[in-house]
């Protein structure tokens, strides 16, 4: 198949793409199969009850810098879900690992196929199991600007799971068409055929979890796909990096719906000159008290994603070159990691101690500290919302070891502060530092519907500015 490498995406193709689809028949073809199974999965474990709707909906036309960004009514079912590659550059090398230098690889090299796989399913397997997660909130959207939002992601979610299976479809055979079929089979929180990573079977059951997944959890998604945008498989860095561009709003909705949220608390503590934090709550906002005990589940649940601390695997991927670090190519020093070391936490008689580890082991740590600098940059702008209104409380991460279930702090009784401690101890205090039962029960109270143009529910501020300079008030959901 001829990759051309400034092909604009052609639309008159029942699946848009520029990746010369019709210049392939039989891969076409198999793709086509792909499609309704693809649709059946929409209707049965996408967004319910959304097929009439008219969404105003940013849609890729192309991939250049400012192309790809189109807005318009469409309804949720006709979304032009397509393959889109971020162009070829034909001097491309490989920056790391034992193939450094060598030309990046256009087709699979047999013994980095299972391996590659791996990859690309566990990828592709989280983006339909974030729209499940996401199914039933737009019953209880806080205006209607958000509900277009949690569509727009939604939608995008489901655009990547396509790029991953055309990756599947195109480069590993009646393999990669068994696993693509499997990835709309798999659910989230199914019992008997969960989805592959753990977060990803937690349930996402109102707007706070969905803000706080869209902060801590996409963003995984971010570093993710930044890793996998320096592999010397070429096609999958060059479709990471188209991912990528669209992750940048995703990240936008967790960070500022839960800006808005903090700020319509505090708004409402200043007004009424409440200084008690628990006190909020009778006010119809979520206290910052509670706030904190999301940000302990999310972060913690997040950190789990980037696998063990110590990895075999992670070094494997980086030796093979399927897999780098964040900006990979643009990093000075060694791109073999042979000879360096890298520090990691672990639990040692009673304590936590920082040891150094072979660097080359050490990846998924190093991937998670990148991610963890980002997240507290968030936190930080979070913290001047209380910091402006003059309300002393100031949102803080835990330690990476708090609430762990895999990697070297698994087993383990940590708390926020880092204290190691006993299981009794720890379930003690569990209650004030993760979400309880009542407080989930306590935000879902607070949802409720609302779907007129320009009202917001009254936990939540409105937004600084609309979609694509429109007004706040706009339309961004038609029902008729
Ligand atoms: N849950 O060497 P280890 C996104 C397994 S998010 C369950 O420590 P490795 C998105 C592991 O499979 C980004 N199992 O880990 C966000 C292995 O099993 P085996 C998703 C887990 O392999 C929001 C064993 O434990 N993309 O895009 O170095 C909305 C030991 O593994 C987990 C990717 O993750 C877990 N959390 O790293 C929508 C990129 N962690 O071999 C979308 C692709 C580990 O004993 N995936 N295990 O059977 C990878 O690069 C790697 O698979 C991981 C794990 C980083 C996830
Ligand atoms: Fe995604
Ligand atoms: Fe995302």
């Amino acid at each position: 198949m001829s990759d051309s490498q400034q092909q604009p995406i052609d639309y008159s193709q029942s699946i848009p793409n520029n990746v010369d689809l019709a210049g392939d028949r039989s891969l076409q073809r198999a793709l086509e199969r792909w499609q309704p199974a693809f649709l059946n999965w929409w209707h049965d474990a996408g967004p319910e009850d959304t097929h009439q709707l008219r969404v105003y909906l940013r849609t890729a036309i192309s991939v250049d810098r400012d192309g790809w960004a189109n807005f318009g009514y469409v309804r949720m079912p006709e979304y032009r879900w397509g393959i889109f590659l971020t162009p070829r550059d034909p001097g491309r090398t490989i920056a790391f690992g034992d193939h450094q230098g060598q030309p990046a690889w256009q087709e699979v090299p047999g013994e980095y196929r299972s391996a590659l796989r791996r990859i690309i399913v566990t990828q592709g397997d989280t983006e339909p199991a974030s729209v499940e997660q996401q199914r039933l909130l737009g019953k209880t959207c806080p205006s209607l600007y958000d509900l277009r939002n949690l569509f727009q992601v939604n939608v995008e979610e489901g655009r990547h799971l396509w790029a991953m299976v055309y990756l599947l479809h195109r480069f590993f055979g009646r393999d990669g068409r068994e696993e693509a079929e499997a990835l709309l089979q798999r659910r989230s929180g199914d019992p008997d055929n969960p989805r592959i990573l753990t977060a990803f079977n937690e349930k996402t059951g109102h707007w706070l979890a969905f803000f706080m997944f869209a902060f801590f959890t996409d963003r995984d998604g971010k570093f993710q796909l930044a890793a996998l945008a320096e592999s010397a498989f070429d096609p999958l860095a060059r479709t990471t990096r188209f991912m990528l561009t669209e992750e940048a709003h995703h990240l936008f909705v967790g960070e500022a719906g839960i800006a808005r949220t903090i700020q319509r608390t505090c708004e409402v503590m200043k007004d009424r000159g409440i200084e008690d934090l628990a006190e909020a709550r009778q006010h119809g906002v979520i206290d910052l008290v509670t706030l904190q005990k999301f940000v302990n589940f999310h972060y913690s649940v997040t950190l789990d994603l980037y696998g063990s601390e110590l990895s075999s695997n992670a070094a494997n991927y980086f030796t093979g070159g399927l897999k780098g670090r964040v900006g990979e190519s643009r990093l000075s020093g060694d791109h073999s990691l042979v000879n360096e070391s890298y520090p990691v936490q672990e639990v040692d008689n009673g304590g936590i101690v920082t040891r150094q580890a072979p660097a080359l082991t050490t990846l998924n740590a190093r991937l998670r500290d990148d991610y963890i600098a980002e997240i507290q940059g968030g936190l930080d702008r979070w913290n001047r919302i209380p910091e402006r209104l003059g309300i002393p409380f100031r949102f803080r991460l835990p330690h990476v070891g708090f609430h762990r279930k895999i990697g070297s702090f698994a087993g383990h009784w940590i708390t926020p502060e880092g204290g190691v401690v006993t299981r009794e101890q720890w379930e003690a205090r569990a209650a004030d530092w993760l979400p309880t039962g009542a407080d989930h029960a306590f935000v879902t109270s607070l949802m409720g519907e609302v779907v007129t143009p320009g009202q917001f529910a009254n936990w939540i501020a409105p937004p600084v500015r609309g979609i694509n300079n429109l007004p706040v008030d706009f339309a961004y959901v038609r029902f008729d």
